[in-house]
This record gives C-alpha cells, structure tokens and sequence, in this order.
C-alpha cells in the first residue's frame, strides 16, 4: 500500500441483506476507488448493535458482508478490510467523541429520528442517539481525507466534519477534516414497493429490496412488481409521482454506466415492461458473477478468516496512533506497556 495516497475510508452495517442500494451507493465505487487511495473498509457490527440483533444472525451476517466485499472486487491485496469491533480504537474514540457531540446535533439526524420513529420510545437504546459519535470515530482514527458513501449519509459526514474541528480549535490540530464522496448515478435508490422510501436492507416487506444474493428469479419477480404509476411515459423526473420510474431508470443508469441522455433516448417511446426488463438484465449481469465469486469464498474455509485478521492487525496499528494521539491531548495519563 502506498502510504502517499490519500485515505478512504467506509464501512456497512451487517443488519440484514446487503441489498443493490448498498451495492449501487456503496461497494461499487469502493472498487473503483481502492485504485487511487489507501482505503480501509470495516463491517460495521458496532453500528449494527445499535438497534436490536439476533447474535446468530449478526454473526452470519458479518462474515456475509466481508465475502461480498470481496466478491464486489475489493482486493485484499490493495485494501484493508476488517470488522470494527475488532479494531477496539473505535469504541474507544467513540466514547471520546460521544463525550463531545452536543445533545442538540445528536437529535437533530434524520436516521435517528426515522429509526426512533420504529421503535417504543423507552426501547430506543443510547446508541442510536450516539451513532454519529461511533461513525465519527470510525473516519477519523483513520485520518480519512474521503468517505465514499450513499447519499443518506450526508448528513452523518457533516456531523463527522463538525466534531472534528470541534475537537481540533479545542485540543489543537489532531484530525484530518474528511470529505463526502457521493456517487454521481445511484446515490439513493428506493424501495421497490414504495419509491418514496430509501431501499433498506433492514425493511422486511417482500417486495421492497433486491438482495445481492437474491436469484435471478427472485431479481426478476421483485424488479416486475415494482410501483411505478400510470403515465406511460419513461423520463427522468423529481416528481414524487414518478418515483417509481424515476428509481429503475436510476438503477439501470448506475449499473450501465451510461449518461441520463444516453439512457432517456434508449427508452424513448418504449412501455415500463420493456425497462423493467432491461433492469432486470442489467441487475442479474451484475450480481451472477460477483455471487460464484462470493459461493467460492464461502466454500474456502479460513481464508476469509484470514484476511480479517490481517485486515485488523494493519487498521489497529493506524487506529491506534490516532487514539494515543487523542488521549495525551485530551489529558488522559498514559498506561505503561504491558509486560
Ligand atoms: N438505498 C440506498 N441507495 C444508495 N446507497 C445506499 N446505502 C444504503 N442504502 C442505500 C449506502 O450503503 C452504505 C452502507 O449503509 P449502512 O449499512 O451503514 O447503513 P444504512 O445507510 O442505514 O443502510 P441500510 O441498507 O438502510 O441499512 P439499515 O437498514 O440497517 O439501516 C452507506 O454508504 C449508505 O449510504
């Protein structure tokens, strides 16, 4: 790895299915971009926790989430990829920065609230409140100068931004103040059933998300059954009545990788069938080869295991300069080296 490059990182939550949102929004330009920095990417299981798991599940899920790393086409060899609560500076940090953030800030993100919104009030734990803290902590350990990221999570990036100058004018210059990388098609996709909402991996409804292990069958019924309206007309638009349009002409732009010219020609004149399954195709090209990647890792006992341990070793030891860095600044008294 080339220590001149810039940093990157991010990281997903292993709360479910990783669904062609977090694909489209996330992994995909991580691939691209382990070309021109130094990245790290994490499974985020901390996050994960902040609403309620099933501890077999997030275990299953979690080694899920590091194969379809790879298998999207992360090289290990180029990337660091590991599970943050491995990596035990982040909670660490998190609990700094947790210290640090302003109630006011904390109440006011959109994923708090909407979250909230799911659950009894009395259920809601702290650390739903205190995310932004942890996501802040995540980028910051690592000196990130980018974090590639979808669209809802914009927000949490300013936060991250607001912290760490918070931190900086207060204890002198110690963090790097990170970007947000947006994708330029496809930062938001919706839901299938209801394209007003996010597509979310953790929204139980059938027909709301394509899974990236979801079969091609399973790709074409979901994708055939999505809303769409009753104008018989294929155009991009921000009109919330065309959603639904508005969303498969989105996948379809960001998996082709055409313009929105490109792709509003195509569809000129053509019936909803017709881009239904255009984006059916264009969804199963994509996902069938990245799923035999991901069946053969699977099938490789201990080599997963492996690169997550590697992965670790190498995020810690850059985590770690950050963290000791925080604490002498903060006061903290250090330890001394355990025998
Ligand atoms: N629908 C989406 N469109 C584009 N990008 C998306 N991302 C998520 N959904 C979409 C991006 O995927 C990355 C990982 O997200 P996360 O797991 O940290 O949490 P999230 O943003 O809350 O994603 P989900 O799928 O909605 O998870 P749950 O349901 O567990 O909350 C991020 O870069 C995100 O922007």
């Amino acid at each position: 790895m080339d220590s001149h490059k810039k940093r990157v990182l991010s990281g997903i939550q292993p709360s479910g299915n990783l669904t062609i949102g977090n694909y489209i929004g996330a992994l995909r330009q991580w691939v691209e971009e382990q070309e021109h920095y130094e990245c790290y990417f994490c499974i985020v299981d901390l996050h994960a926790i902040t609403v309620p798991q099933n501890p077999v599940a997030l275990r299953n899920k979690t080694q899920e989430v590091a194969a379809l790393y790879i298998a999207s086409g992360l090289d290990p060899d180029k990337v660091t990829i590991f599970i943050q609560s491995h990596v035990t500076a982040h909670a660490e940090l998190g609990w700094i920065l947790t210290c640090l953030s302003p109630l006011g800030w904390l109440y006011r993100m959109t994923q708090f609230k909407d979250k909230a919104a799911k659950q009894q009030q009395e259920s809601v734990g702290a650390g739903l409140l205190n995310y932004p803290a942890l996501m802040a902590a995540d980028i910051l350990l690592y000196q990130a100068h980018a974090v590639p990221v979808g669209d809802d999570q914009r927000q949490h990036l300013e936060f991250t931004r607001d912290l760490a100058q918070r931190f900086n004018s207060l204890y002198g210059e110690t963090f790097v103040i990170p970007e947000v990388m947006i994708p330029k098609a496809g930062a938001r996709i919706m839901g299938l059933d209801n394209p007003t909402a996010k597509m979310s991996k953790s929204e139980d409804s059938e027909y709301h998300a394509v899974y990236m292990l979801d079969s091609p069958a399973q790709v074409k019924k979901k994708i055939m059954r999505a809303v769409t309206d009753s104008l018989a007309e294929i155009r991009f638009s921000d009109d919330p009545e065309r959603a639904g349009i508005n969303n498969l002409l989105t996948i379809y732009q960001a998996l082709s990788g055409r313009t929105t010219n490109e792709v509003a020609q195509q569809f000129e004149g053509k019936g909803y069938g017709d881009l239904k399954k255009a984006v059916v195709e264009q969804v199963n090209s994509h996902l069938e080869p990245l799923q035999t990647r991901y069946n053969q890792l699977m099938r490789e006992a201990g080599y997963l295991d492996d690169i997550l341990a590697k992965g670790a070793e190498k995020a810690a030891e850059t985590a770690e300069r950050t963290l000791n860095t925080v604490k002498e600044r903060i006061g903290f008294v250090p330890g001394k080296p355990r025998r």
